[in-house]
Order: structure tokens, then C-alpha cells, then sequence
């Protein structure tokens, strides 16, 4: 292994950053309608200033249905009514780089709504002017007895493609005859890369923001955008079930390197490109993220957050510590010479981290701090998912109508009707692991009504846990979730080794610990996280090449860690940082 010293580290503003993720819709309400806004994230500045954030990273803002809460956008250049207005978005840019937060923006360029003027006009006659810029296909004639769909008689979608929220990825269209291809709902028809004039308008677009002064994009399922050959080359399409030819098609890197040179390089930016798959190898990841790749500057792969998927919305997979380790050091070392890795838990899109890799129950303020160690003593730029520096946990939803998310309604309601599940309470359990709902839950700022998120009746159920755990209490808790949160951001920015260590797997077998050290020059880190209920033994391998006796605790989960790095034994979900320097075994 390589080792870096302060002096030959590649550096960038985004390597030494915080990221906090905002969810509009869930974030704070000024105006009583039960929907989070612009300016109720406004009155939250200094709540971020606070906590030590460097860059927002806002979910979409844009006028917009909601089918899918603004991943359907049907104006890219205008701001949701609910969310306020364009002043108000301009107002939020200002207060934040008043305060050196830095502000990336959403964009959503796979697919836009059925309501955007361009798929309106698209879906009206064969020869509109829009027309290319969908995926308009003709039906398939030559399957037997298909039941599927609503289609015509006889005809079934063009290929057996099933969209990411269920059910075909096709719409039969009345106007034309034709079908459009939506690989989410079936209100986000996905646009055609293919045509020149797509790419033009999504780069206008994005240069049209970053004039605005914004300092990044993070990218929607962005490898996606270039479809296989199977669809692209052929009306009707080629028989084709799988729809992983999808997943960095053909074009992709063709269409990213014209991004880059068309509208990204040049500038000071953070770009994040969301790639969907469940298995990406290093050498594709290099190719968005390396020095010599597309210009991003990371991506967020999935491998961890489908560990414990199983297909259906419901199904749960075991999992274990060994195989969250494997991907984790993958992209560590993976990405160690060239790349930079993002680091996340959890989103929007993923259940509370606590509930999930940690124990949401008896140690839920130990496990939720252990996790926060591991996102902020990773190599690679933290991602924090607003209410996850609370600790919060997953909510019990208590009907199919307290669920909002297509990706959880659509699924659930099509398996009660095609009687493939008698009841609710068969999945229940499953939703209340998996939903993406559970993120989605307002943030929890008091204890009070609606924890203090609205003054009207919100748009999803509040978590009743925001009683004991909420920003005021975790405020006012020195020992908080909260609190350590902020310790761990400070440090960030106090050490370099932190941000540019290089990263070594020790005990990699260990079902109970994840434990590691970080390198840089003659700094060094030992990170040792117990991953588990019980207590753990802890054993420093002979080859970690550190002064045992000069260990200082740098940050832990435990008020009382000793400085004896040797060996020591871990307490349940125990997480303990030591700043050891380099010498020579004992
Ligand atoms: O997510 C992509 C995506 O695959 C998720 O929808 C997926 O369902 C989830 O990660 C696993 O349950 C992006 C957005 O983040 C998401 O909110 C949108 O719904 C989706 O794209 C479509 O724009």
C-alpha cells in the first residue's frame, strides 16, 4: 500500500466538506399549509450553521405534481408553489453563503413529468416537434395471450421491462398508439438522450443555475440516461427482459464527458452522480470519478443500501457486519489512488441508519453515534441525512394510508389486488424496515405538537418519538447524538489525516468490531466500532506500526475509554477514535 503524506495529497474543497441533505417537503413549515418550504428552511440557518455543515444538498424544489415528491419535474427552471418562490430559493442561496455554506441543487434529467410542456406537446401527434424527445416505441403483436396491461387487444409493451416502482415500464398512449418508456412511475417518462436537442436543453438548464451561483449538482440516477441498444436501435425493441442494459449504457460516458466539457469543467464544483446498480466495478467507478474519467467529482453506488433487499418492497435479506465491511473497503481502497469516495447511510430514499445498522431500541443513542463515527472517520465526503444527527429511528406506520411513497404504495396495492398478499399486517413489518416513508417523517425539531414542524396538519405522520428525541432536547443534552454529531464535524476540519488518511482493514473477519486506521505521513488513527449488543475484545494486530504508549483519545461513544490501545474490551456499540504517530512495534 501506497502511503500519503500531508504534502502529496490531491486536495479539494468538497474532500474537506460536510454535506447535510435537505428534504424540503419534511424540513420546516412557515406557513401552516403541513408542507415543509423554501423560507422555513430559511428561519433554520443558523441551526446549520451550528451544527458545522459546509454544503446543503437541497432535494428538488421545482414546479412539479409530486407524483414522486419533485423527482417529476414539469418546469426545471421554475420553483414549486408549495416551496415558495424563485425569491425566496434566492434568499435561502444568499443566507447560506453568508454563512460559507456552499448550496447543491438536485437535477433530475433521466426523466421529467408528463406534465412538462415537452412531454405534452411529445405525446400529441407522431410528427410533433417534441416527439424524440421521449421514448416512443410501437407495441409488441407476436406475444401470445398477454394479459398484462391495458394496451389494446393483442399487443402487448415493447419489451417486458418492469419499472422501479412496479408494474410495466411501458404506458400505452391513446393519442398516437404508441407506448412511452417511464422506468419509474408511470407519470416520469424517461427522456431520450439520444436526441442532441435533449442534451442542449439539459445543459442550458444547468448552466442557467449555476449562473444563478449555486456550487453543484447532485445527479439523478444519472447512469441511466443511456439506453441499450435494444431499444435504442430498434422500433419495436428487441426482445429484452432484463433491463440492466440500462444501467451505464452504451453512450454514458459519451454523454457525461459532453457535460463536462459543454457546462462542468472549468468550474470549482461538487458533482454527484447517483448510480443506480448493485455492483459497480472499480474500474467503471474510475471512469466517472478519476482523474482521468467524465469530471465528477464522486458518486453514490448502492452496494450497502441493498444488502438487506430481498426483490419485493417487504422482503427483508440477512445481512451481516463481514459483508458491510467487504463493500465499504472496496470503495476504500478501490478509490484510494484515484477517485474520491462519497459516504453515506442513509437518504431520502433509505430507511433511518439507526433502525437499520445499528439498535434502535436499547442503544439507540450508542449505535446512532457509532454509525456517525464510521460516516465521519471513512475516507471520503459525509453525507447527512437531515434528523440522522438526531438519531432518529423509523416509524411505525399504523395503515397502507398513512404511506405516501409510489414506491411503497404501488407495489403493496397491486399485490392486494392481485390477492398475491391477504393484508396489510402481512407486509407491515417489512414497510416498517424498508419504506422510504420512514425517512420522510418531518424532522423533529420540539416535543411538542407535530414537533414543531407545523402549525397545521402535516402531510405524513409525525414519528411519536419526537418526544424524547428532538433538537430542542438534544440541544439542551450535552450528551446527545446531536452534540457528538458536531464533535465529529469540528474534528473533520482540525485533521487533516481524517479527510486524507489512507484507510487499512484490520481483523477483517470479525463478526462484532469494524475496526481500522487511517494514515497520513506519520499520523495515524485507530477507529474500532463494536458492532453489536454485547461486549467485544479488541486486540491492535502486531503490524499496525504506532507508539502504543503515546494513544490519546480523540473522540468516543463512552465517557470512560482508557488510553491503553493494546487491548481493551468494548462495550455495546462502543465507538472509540485514538490519535495514535507513527513508531515502532513494542
Ligand atoms: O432514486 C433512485 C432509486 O433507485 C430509488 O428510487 C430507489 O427506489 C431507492 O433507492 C431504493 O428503495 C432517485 C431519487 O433519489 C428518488 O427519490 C426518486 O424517486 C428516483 O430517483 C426517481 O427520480
Amino acid at each position: 500500500m501506497s502511503s500519503h503524506t500531508a504534502e502529496d495529497v490531491n486536495r479539494a474543497w468538497w474532500k474537506e466538506a460536510v454535506v447535510y441533505q435537505i428534504y424540503p417537503r419534511s424540513f420546516n413549515d412557515s406557513d401552516g399549509d403541513g408542507i415543509g418550504d423554501i423560507p422555513g428552511i430559511v428561519e433554520k440557518l443558523d441551526y446549520l450553521d451550528e451544527l458545522g455543515i459546509d454544503v446543503v444538498w437541497l432535494n428538488p424544489v421545482y414546479e412539479s405534481p409530486n407524483a414522486d415528491n419533485g423527482y417529476d419535474i414539469a418546469d426545471y427552471r421554475a420553483i414549486m408553489d408549495e416551496f415558495g418562490t424563485m425569491d425566496d430559493w434566492e434568499e435561502l442561496l444568499a443566507g447560506l453563503h453568508e454563512r460559507d455554506i456552499r448550496l447543491i441543487m438536485d437535477l433530475v434529467v433521466n426523466h421529467t413529468s408528463d406534465e412538462h410542456e415537452w412531454f405534452r406537446k411529445s405525446r400529441e401527434s407522431t410528427d410533433s416537434d417534441y416527439r424524440d424527445y421521449y421514448i416512443w416505441r410501437r407495441g409488441r403483436t407476436d406475444v401470445d395471450g398477454w394479459t398484462g396491461h391495458k394496451g389494446p387487444e393483442g399487443e402487448a409493451p415493447p419489451n417486458e421491462w418492469e419499472s422501479f416502482f412496479g408494474g410495466p415500464a411501458w404506458e400505452y398512449d391513446e393519442a398516437t398508439g404508441e407506448w412511452y418508456l417511464h422506468l419509474f412511475d408511470v407519470k416520469q417518462p424517461d427522456l431520450n438522450w439520444e436526441n442532441p436537442e435533449v442534451r442542449d436543453e439539459v445543459f442550458d438548464m444547468m448552466e442557467w443555475w449555476l449562473e444563478k451561483g449555486i456550487d453543484g449538482f447532485r445527479m439523478d440516477v444519472i447512469n441511466l440516461v443511456s439506453k441499450p441498444e435494444s431499444v435504442t436501435a430498434h422500433d419495436p425493441p428487441t426482445n429484452d427482459s432484463d433491463l440492466g442494459g440500462t444501467i451505464d449504457g452504451p453512450r454514458i460516458h459519451e454523454y457525461m464527458r459532453e457535460m463536462n466539457d459543454r457546462v462542468l469543467a472549468g468550474r470549482d464544483l461538487l458533482t454527484v452522480g447517483e448510480m443506480i446498480g448493485d455492483g459497480m466495478p472499480i474500474d467503471e467507478a474510475r471512469t466517472y470519478v478519476g482523474e482521468d474519467g467524465d469530471g465528477l467529482s464522486m458518486l453514490f453506488h448502492f452496494e450497502h443500501v441493498l444488502l438487506d433487499r430481498a426483490g419485493r418492497i417487504w422482503e427483508t435479506a440477512e445481512w451481516d457486519l463481514t459483508d458491510l465491511k467487504g463493500v465499504f473497503s472496496k470503495w476504500q481502497y478501490g478509490l484510494a489512488e484515484d477517485g474520491w469516495n462519497s459516504l453515506y447511510l442513509g437518504n431520502h430514499d433509505q430507511p433511518r441508519i439507526v433502525s437499520r445498522f445499528g439498535d434502535d431500541g436499547e442503544y439507540r443513542r450508542e449505535s446512532a453515534k457509532l454509525l456517525g463515527t464510521l460516516l465521519h472517520t471513512l475516507q471520503g465526503t459525509p453525507y447527512v441525512y437531515q434528523g440522522e444527527e438526531l438519531g432518529i429511528t423509523n416509524c411505525p406506520f399504523e395503515s397502507l394510508d398513512e404511506f405516501r411513497d409510489v414506491e411503497t404504495l404501488n407495489p403493496v396495492r397491486s399485490a392486494l389486488d392481485g390477492g398475491e398478499i391477504d393484508s396489510f399486517e402481512e407486509v407491515k413489518e417489512g414497510l416498517w424496515a424498508n419504506s422510504r416513508d420512514n425517512a420522510r417523517t418531518p424532522m423533529q425539531w420540539t416535543g411538542g405538537e407535530n414537533a414543531g414542524f407545523t402549525d397545521g396538519e402535516p402531510w405524513i405522520k409525525v414519528n411519536p418519538n419526537c418526544r424524547e428525541v428532538n433538537v430542542e432536547a438534544a440541544r439542551a443534552d450535552a450528551d446527545s447524538v446531536w452534540h457528538y454529531y458536531r464533535d465529529l464535524i469540528r474534528l473533520r476540519k482540525e485533521y487533516d489525516v481524517i479527510v486524507y488518511g489512507d484507510y487499512d482493514l484490520l481483523l477483517s473477519d470479525h463478526e462484532k468490531i469494524w475496526a481500522y486506521t487511517r494514515t497520513l505521513g506519520d499520523e495515524r488513527l485507530l477507529v474500532a466500532l463494536n458492532f453489536s449488543s454485547e461486549e467485544a475484545a479488541f486486540d491492535l494486530p502486531d503490524r499496525v506500526d504506532a507508539d502504543r504508549d503515546a494513544a490519546e483519545l480523540l473522540i468516543g461513544n463512552y465517557g470512560d475509554a482508557g488510553t491503553d490501545v493494546e487491548s481493551f474490551t468494548l462495550r455495546p456499540w462502543e465507538a472509540r477514535v485514538y490519535y495514535l504517530t507513527e513508531g515502532h512495534a513494542a
